[in-house]
């Protein structure tokens, strides 16, 4: 009899602290609600990828899911071609090898871990932003002044990743981050970057 009230005793002592647990981490994860990490939600591509390495078919890329629809595929958090092989960031943008940016969307069909850009004469908002490196990344931009803005990178690695806009559009584009580092960023339209259409990512 006794031991049976003990072992109850001890299983209602685990079940509270199974429950304190859970509400500690939640409450760590709504602190980290401003930041695009959330811990383990953070998808991230193995290191080194080889972009001239098949990684799945066409079939395979076709029934795949992208982030968003209309950016390319995702395979095993890989953004990839319809060929199977992983994009390359450094291309012009918009070329077969290079992620692809959305038509027009709406803000509400991003996925929740989007970074999620305006851009308007009073510059990017936010203007920084942290990500890992390898991470999943669906970026997008949404012109809030009646204006076109084109979001890119200085750094020519990032060539490929770029988002343009139409007055009060908003799309955006999925790819890998870089290795570790400090990515600047600016509005390609004359005159925008010089009035402060500029801002950084920073890879951890
Ligand atoms: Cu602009």
């Amino acid at each position: 009899m006794n031991n049976k009230k003990n072992l109850l005793i001890i299983a209602g002592v685990a079940i509270v602290a199974v429950i304190l647990v859970v509400v500690v981490v939640s409450i760590g994860n709504k602190k980290s609600g401003g930041s695009i990490q959330k811990g383990a939600e953070v998808k991230v591509a193995p290191a080194n990828l080889d972009t001239e390495k098949v990684i799945a078919t066409p079939e395979e890329v076709s029934q795949a899911q992208a982030t968003v629809n209309g950016t390319s595929k995702v395979i095993d958090n890989v953004v990839v071609t319809p060929a199977g092989k992983p994009v390359k960031n450094n291309v012009k943008p918009g070329a077969p090898e290079a992620p692809q940016q959305t038509a027009p969307i709406s803000v509400e069909a991003l996925p929740s871990d989007s970074i999620k850009l305006t851009g308007s004469a009073s510059g990017f908002n936010p203007n920084s932003f942290s990500v890992k490196a390898g991470q999943l990344v669906t970026l997008s931009l949404t012109s809030v002044d009646g204006m076109t803005h084109v979001f890119l990178f200085d750094n020519p690695s990032l060539a490929a990743v770029a988002i343009g806009v139409g007055p009060n559009e908003t799309r955006a584009i999925t790819f890998n981050a870089p290795e570790t580092g400090e990515y600047a960023f600016h509005c390609d339209v004359p005159g925008h970057s010089a009035r402060g259409e500029k801002g950084v990512m920073t890879v951890k």
